[in-house]
């Protein structure tokens, strides 16, 4: 397979990893908040755990030279491209990281498939539906060559939620009932903030509900282990205008708007419910208006035999109900996640010393790696990442539709 670096070998100095491990060199495309992110995964995960292949940073990408030179030598990233198409098709290149808007996901992950790579996917998978089964069409079609296609929904790797879904799998919750999950920030509460990528349809596909609810509806489907079959929905934009942006727009934070104004033409909250073929029901929120909430990905399980909870604010912790245990003692108790048996939690610190938002990034690379290095098929898949946005395409569908009925007398 051209570029797919995961055979034994010699490598030069500098390149071939710890106690001799081939390397996996990545290229990544984008260098902005989730381009930080992803350099710090990349960096750390094979200084943390035994892994089979070296992660090394070999080329960033971006269309600012002199900005994306800088952010090489911030994070360590060896050489630099301005054009993805030169970075795709680069010998020197095993694997592309694709961390740009969502417009581009398609059209760089096709290419970088066609030249023989890997490749990691920033979430959503897509723009639209079409899109994501083409790139998962051709994920599909890699697979069998050896290449392996991974969507970055990284609240997967938080220990709490990969313990969580042990436990879901363990039956300790019995038959599922309800899974209630929120996504909640507050950084577009000011009508000033201006209209950044996130904020137009051409370029982010939708607002909260491609942003955050992407990341709930991925969650909720694996925690439960199954997939959502119906929804039902509602979506606001509360803002429908605001300043252009006047310079380079980065993550969440504002870098200011001009005089001039233009259209908000995403969704700023979007409201749903769900049905999952096992009989269980679900509420999805996602919304980047809830004053005082930064980053509350809050979701919480109910089955017949106990229940979880879990918030991303407080992301070492997992609360767990025994319904099992008699009543008079039973009631939510706080598991401590910082132990050497909970997912990812062997190669870190002593029991009691947590982690954060950034780790989740190095789990990312670390189970990537081990999928190439095995040429499995990684999860979540282009194919989970499909039916994401097949979820968020029928909440659209039916927040368009707007059956929303009036409280009349009769
Ligand atoms: O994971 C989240 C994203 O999907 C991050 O907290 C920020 O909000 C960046 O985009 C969304």
């Amino acid at each position: 397979t051209p570029g797919a670096g995961t055979g034994a070998g010699t490598w030069p100095a500098g390149l071939a990893g710890g106690a001799g491990r081939p390397p996996l060199r990545v290229g990544m495309v984008g260098y902005a908040f989730m381009g930080a992110a992803h350099s710090q995964g990349w960096r750390t995960a094979g200084r943390v755990f035994d892994l089979p292949l070296s992660p090394v940073l070999a080329a960033v990408c971006g269309r600012d030279r002199d900005a994306v030179r800088a952010m090489a030598d911030r994070h360590g990233w060896a050489t630099t491209e301005t054009d993805w198409r030169a970075l795709v098709t680069r010998d020197d290149i095993d694997l592309v990281d694709i961390c740009t808007p969502g417009d581009s996901h398609a059209e760089i992950a096709l290419a970088a498939l066609a030249a023989g790579k890997h490749v990691l996917c920033e979430k959503p998978l897509a723009n639209t539906v079409e899109e994501a089964e083409a790139m998962t069409a051709a994920a599909e079609e890699a697979q069998a060559r050896g290449q392996v296609a991974m969507v970055g929904f990284n609240y997967r790797r938080v220990p709490a939620t990969a313990l969580a879904r042990r436990m879901v799998a363990e039956g300790r919750l019995g038959a599922l009932r309800h899974v209630r999950v929120t996504y909640l920030q507050d950084w577009l509460v000011d009508p000033e903030f201006p209209l950044t990528w996130r904020l137009r349809k051409e370029s982010a596909g939708s607002g909260a509900l491609g942003d955050l609810g992407a990341h709930i509806v991925d969650l909720a489907q694996y925690l439960a282990g199954e997939p959502v079959i119906g929804v039902s929905a509602l979506t606001e934009t509360f803002v429908r205008e605001r300043p252009l942006p006047a310079g380079a727009s980065s993550g969440l934070a504002s870098t200011g708007g001009s005089t001039a104004r233009g259209a908000v033409t995403v969704d700023d909250a979007a409201l749903f419910t769900g049905r999952f073929a096992s009989g269980a029901i679900a509420s999805f929120e996602a919304t980047r208006f809830a004053t005082g909430r930064k980053n509350a990905l809050c979701i919480e399980l109910n089955g017949e035999r106990g229940s979880l909870a879990f918030d991303l604010e407080r992301l070492n912790e997992l609360s767990y109900h025994d319904h099992t245990e008699p009543g008079a003692h039973a009631g939510f108790r706080r598991i401590l996640v910082t132990e050497s048996d909970h997912p990812y939690l062997d190669a870190w610190w002593p029991p009691g010393h947590g982690l954060g938002y950034e780790h989740t990034f190095v789990h990312q690379a670390r189970d990537l790696i081990h999928a190439v290095a095995a040429g499995e098929r990684p999860a979540p898949s282009f194919a989970d990442g499909l039916q994401v946005q097949r979820v968020l395409a029928a909440v659209e569908e039916s927040a368009e539709k707007n059956s929303v009925y009036t409280p009349t007398a009769v």
